[in-house]
């Protein structure tokens, strides 16, 4: 009977563990930090309802990212005024997780 329950018990810790863990590595997901990088780069496209702006950026080290095209949302449409395909730019981009938002953008 004994030796019965035992791996049911083992069974169980784990499972335990298993629930556990994905919660624990949650956590930090949910709770991440917002940090804000430069970035430059070109402008290839403003979004008609000024609500993102794809950028041909230069690499980002501290955020690990390499140069690339990619569409941002922005944090107000405010923020692409006086913004239009073609102009090279300085902004900052705000980063919570993978999550990334551009907050600030002006013409260099
Ligand atoms: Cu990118």
């Amino acid at each position: 009977m004994k030796l019965r329950c035992l791996p049911v018990l083992v069974v169980s810790l784990l499972a335990l563990a298993g629930c556990q863990k994905p919660a624990d590595t949650q956590k930090p997901g949910t709770t991440a930090e917002e940090k804000e990088y430069d970035i430059k780069g070109t402008v290839v496209d403003v979004a008609s309802d000024k609500k993102a702006v794809t950028l041909d950026h230069e690499q980002i080290p501290e955020l690990n990212m390499m140069a690339m095209k990619m569409k941002y949302p922005v944090s107000d449409p405010k923020v692409l005024d006086g913004i239009a395909a073609g102009d090279k730019v300085s902004g900052r981009l705000k980063a919570k997780g993978t999550d990334y938002t551009i907050t600030k953008l002006e013409k260099r």
